[in-house]
Formats: structure tokens, sequence, C-alpha cells
């Protein structure tokens, strides 16, 4: 009866010590396990070949956003100040994240080399990685973004001389001078127009600090003169750029750092070109008059 009585009261123990170990654990929060990581670098890529060398600084203070694969923005960080960023998520899910590009920075090229904890995984353009699968208790530090200082590329000029082709030969040669004053227009080789300047007191112009691009250059023809002749003898450096009826070059490009001073047009002066009546005509007739006079003296 007694040994009966023990029995009993060992199992309601058992029990209930099994009972409240079952209760315990299904009252304990998630556990770490639960969650994963991804991260966790973001550097300076000084050679910008898109792999993690030795001497390339991490770069801090850069802010990266995590979103869920179906676009959901979760939360965002900025890297420390070895680079380095972290996220903790929720396990055996699926995740992208975005770098946002410092101002000046653009992103290094991505997936170079053939390992995957030294390469960049953020998209050139979007900044944003492919999606990727986190498991419970994984940490994933492979997610990388190289980026480096965009440099200021150099500026282009264009110019430089409006002279007076005093033999309309349409070339530049010893004894012609320039022109100043003549309005120099510069457009776009879609037509837009975007600066212009005048020739200065020895027929100089030019355009500086432009981008590269296709330009042309309009020549305003001062009142008297003509255009000299185009493109005449073969060398551009003292030749005449300008179409005699337009004023207008011909398109050409200038690249980063391009000082092309080729552009120039010779001008000569209309009156030289058809004397006007009385010029001609007066000398002519006192001479014919003259002539007539001592031939009938002689007579
Ligand atoms: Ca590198
Ligand atoms: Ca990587
Ligand atoms: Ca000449
Ligand atoms: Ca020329």
């Amino acid at each position: 009866m007694l040994r009966s009585k023990n029995d009993h009261i060992w199992k309601t123990i058992k029990i209930a010590v099994i009972a409240s170990i079952v209760l315990i654990l299904l009252s304990l929060p998630a556990s770490a396990c639960d969650h994963g990581y991804i991260g966790d670098r973001v550097w300076n890529d000084l050679d910008k070949d898109g792999k993690q060398d030795r001497n390339e600084p991490g770069l801090s203070g850069v802010k990266v956003n995590l979103y869920k694969c179906d676009g959901t923005y979760l939360k965002n960080t900025t890297t420390d100040s070895a680079g380095k960023y972290i996220f903790k998520v929720d396990g055996r899910k699926n995740y992208y994240v975005e770098f946002e590009l410092p101002e000046g920075f653009v992103f290094s090229p991505r997936d170079r080399g053939s390992k995957d904890y030294k390469d960049s995984d953020a998209d050139e353009v979007s900044g944003r990685t492919i999606c990727t699968y986190i498991s419970k208790g994984e940490y994933d530090c492979r997610w990388d973004a190289g980026m480096y200082e965009e440099e200021e590329p150099e500026p282009a000029a264009v110019g430089n001389f409006v002279w007076l082709d005093g033999n309309n030969n349409g070339i530049q040669e010893n004894g012609e001078s320039g022109i100043p004053g003549v309005i120099v227009e510069l457009y776009t080789c879609s037509g837009q127009l975007v600066a212009n300047t005048t020739t200065d007191g020895t027929g100089f112009y030019e355009f500086t600090g432009l981008d590269a691009g296709d330009y042309k250059i309009v020549f305003i023809k001062p009142t008297g003169y003509v255009f000299a002749p185009v493109l005449q003898g073969g060398d551009p450096s003292v030749d005449s750029d300008a179409d005699t009826t337009t004023g207008e070059t011909v398109c050409f490009t200038l690249n980063a750092g391009d000082y092309y001073d080729m552009v120039d047009t010779g001008l000569f002066r209309s009156e030289q070109e058809i004397p006007e009546f009385p010029t001609v005509a007066i000398p002519m007739i006192a001479i014919l008059g003259m002539a007539f006079v001592f031939r009938r003296r002689k007579e």
C-alpha cells in the first residue's frame, strides 16, 4: 500500500517536471540561431579593378539598404570606420542589399576574379546585389561593394584666329594681321548655342572649359568683308574654315583635354574685290583725256 503511494507521488513529480520543462521550452524567445547575418564591407577600390586589394581601405559612412527579394524595404545602416556593415535578419529567407554611392564616387565592376569574398557585388548602375538566401545561423559576409572617386574629365578648348587675308587666297601668310572685335559663336552639332565671344585686339579668340563633344563654330562677318576661300592649301593650321556663305565650320570633335586651335577664318575687304565705278573710271578717263590732249599737241 505504502509502495504504491510512493510510486504515485514519484509519477506525479515526474509529470510535473516534464510539463515544466516543456512549458519553459515553449516560453523561450526564438533563439539566436533563428537569425542570420548579411554583410559586410564597402571599400575604396583605388585601382578600380573590382577586387579588394591589401592597400585599399574601407569606406566609412556609406548608406546600405536591406530589402526582401520582392522589393520590400526593410532597414538601412551605414558602414563603420573600417567600411564594415552587417544586418541581422530572419533566417531561411531571401534578401538583397543596396549600396548608395557617396558624392563623387562610382561603382567598381562587379564579380571580378574568382574569390567571392574579395569581389564587388553591387550592380554598377543600381548599386544592388542579387538576391541571396540566408539560412538560420548563417553569417554571410560576401556582400561587398567597391567604389572609387570619379575623376573630373579635363576640359577641352577650341580657337583661335580671324585674320585679314590681304591677297584673298585663304591662307595665313606673313604680313597678314588679325582682325579684332569679330563675333564668334560656338554651337553643338545639333545647333544649340553654347557660347559666344569676340576676337581680341590681335584677332585671337578661344572657348575654354568645354565638355568633350561635337561642336561647330560660326563666324559673324563684319560689314564690308567677305569670307576668304575655305580649306585652301592643305595645312589646317593656316587655312580658313568658315563657309564663304554662312560663316559656319564643319562639325569637329573635342575630346577631354583637347585644345583644338586651328579653327580660323580669313576675311577680305569686299571693296577690294570689285572696285566701285568712280575709283576705276575717273583715273581711266583722266589718263585717256591726257593722252588725247598730248596727241593733239604733237599733231
Ligand atoms: Ca582593387
Ligand atoms: Ca562578394
Ligand atoms: Ca593670305
Ligand atoms: Ca584652319
